[in-house]
Formats: structure tokens, C-alpha cells, sequence
């Protein structure tokens, strides 16, 4: 089934007032927003129907809608944020995904899932424990997703501080194949799965994201676009480097059903 609709927000003002770790710099506004409208209108062109939410100066972080939910086929699991912060930031999408998809429920406290965490391959939904979910959350979120059909693994990325979440070393192509970081690649739980290991010094492009037969991924990393251009992919390249400042990357930027 084709992509049809996806939720974002661009950045606000106060942008760099989000969490960071900083490792990267500090981002312009003006750069995140032009670089947030380019992305939009490549999803537009990839054929999507785009909600626009509005901005909030209480929540910097809430140009990443990805983290607010969890969309699957069959409806919307809204989230409940790790950072304390970003905790009011599900009420405005939950009301936008009221009038997009049924719900399939929502994590209650003390649960904490960051959509950023989980990865749905082939019908199955990856979840990753990290500073930002929670066993409780994620325990929650594959009891929703099982009363719906859907399996579930997870993965246990807390050792692994390089990642802030899941996605942020991994991703799934249309067909199947995964895309991750080699510490990713090595894990049991993903053997098995057809996989483009990223190379070492291209970590940030292994959060892709697939729309409707392309592949979008960060500029600037020539060797995971090489590799997707040989493996016939439709490759589309975006600057993202003011959300790599603020620890985000293509995926966390969009919400999309
Ligand atoms: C945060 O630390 O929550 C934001 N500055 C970045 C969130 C990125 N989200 C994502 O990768 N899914």
C-alpha cells in the first residue's frame, strides 16, 4: 500500500533550546527551516499529502513528530516521550491522528516509548530500550501491537551510547532490507534480515527513510549512496545538517501513514 498522508511541524524559533548533546554544534534557525521545507516538499513530491502542525515555543524538540507516535497499517498508537520535556507534545498530534486513523491505544505512565525506538519491517515492529523507552514502555507497545496482529523483537540499545535511539542506526527499506550501523548488523536480533551495512565514518545516514519507492538520505555521505544507487534504489539526497545539531535525523522529522 502506498504512503498517503504524513504529519510535521517545522521547526520553531527556538529550535536550539531542545535537548542536544551536542557533539555537533549549534544550529540557525533559518537554515533548520529552509532545510524543513525542502524536506517537506520532497515528501510532497514522493507523493504524500502533508498536515502541517504549528509550533509550540514550550516544546523546541516538536519538529520531530516521529517520536510522538507509532503508526502502523491498522491505526495510531500514540506515544509517551522519554524526555520530560517533549511530554506535552503528543496532545496536538493525537488530535491530528484522530481524523487520519483509528486508535490503537496509547503508553500510560510509567511507561516511555520514543517513536524513534521502533522500526516495523515486513509487519514486524523492532523496538529498541533505550534512554528514552522503557521496558514498561516497551512492554506496553508490543501488547497493543499483538492485540493487532503484529510481532514484535526488541532490541536493547542501552550499551550502545552512540545511538540516542533505535533509528538513529538503523532503518527499513520497502523490500525488506534493512539499513544499520555495524554494531547493529553484528546484533542476533537482526540476523537473518537482508542488510546494507553502513560504513563506520557514515553512521548518521543509517537513519534513511523509504517513501514510496525512494530512499532519502542525508547529503554529504557518498558511501551509503553509492551502495543504495548500485542495489537500485531511488536515492534522493537532503541537507539535514541543522537537526543533526539537536540529535535528529530523517525520519524523526515526519510522521507518515
Ligand atoms: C531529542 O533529543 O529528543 C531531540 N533533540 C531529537 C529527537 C530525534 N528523534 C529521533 O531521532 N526520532
Amino acid at each position: 500500500m502506498p504512503l498517503t498522508r504524513a504529519l510535521v511541524r517545522q521547526p520553531s524559533p527556538n529550535f536550539a533550546d531542545g535537548l542536544t548533546r551536542g557533539e555537533h554544534g549549534t544550529p540557525t534557525y533559518s537554515l533548520a527551516k529552509a532545510q524543513h521545507e525542502r524536506y517537506c516538499e520532497t515528501l510532497e513530491r514522493c507523493g504524500l499529502r502533508l498536515t502541517r502542525l504549528s509550533t509550540d515555543a514550550h516544546f523546541p524538540d516538536a519538529t520531530f513528530v516521529e517520536d510522538t507516535a507509532i503508526l502502523t497499517g491498522r491505526g495510531a498508537i500514540v506515544t509517551r516521550p522519554g524526555a520530560d520535556s517533549r511530554l506535552g507534545e503528543v496532545e496536538s498530534v493525537r488530535e491530528a491522528l484522530s481524523e487520519l486513523a483509528p486508535s490503537l491505544g496509547e503508553i500510560e505512565r510509567p511507561g516511555t516509548v520514543d517513536g524513534g525506538d521502533v522500526c516495523e519491517v515486513n509487519g514486524r515492529f523492532l523496538i529498541g530500550i533505550s534512554d528514552r523507552t522503557n521496558e514498561e514502555g516497551a512492554r506496553q507497545l508490543a501488547a497493543i501491537l499483538a492485540s493487532h496482529g503484529y510481532e514484535h523483537t526488541t532490541i536493547d540499545v542501552r550499551g550502545m551510547p552512540e545511538l540516542l535511539h533505535l533509528k538513529s542506526g538503523l532503518a527499513a527499506l520497502d523490500d525488506g532490507r534493512l539499513v544499520a550501523v555495524a554494531a547493529l548488523a553484528a546484533r542476533d536480533e537482526l540476523r537473518g534480515y537482508p542488510l546494507l551495512r553502513v560504513d563506520d565514518r557514515e553512521s548518521y545516514a543509517a537513519n534513511c527513510v523509504c517513501v514510496n519507492g525512494r530512499v532519502l538520505i542525508a547529503r554529504g555521505f557518498p558511501l551509503i549512496e553509492a551502495a543504495l544507487v548500485a542495489l537500485r534504489y531511488d536515492v534522493v539526497t537532503l541537507e539535514m545538517s541543522e537537526f543533526r545539531k539537536m540529535d535528529g535525523g530523517l525520519s524523526c522529522l515526519s510522521l507518515r501513514l
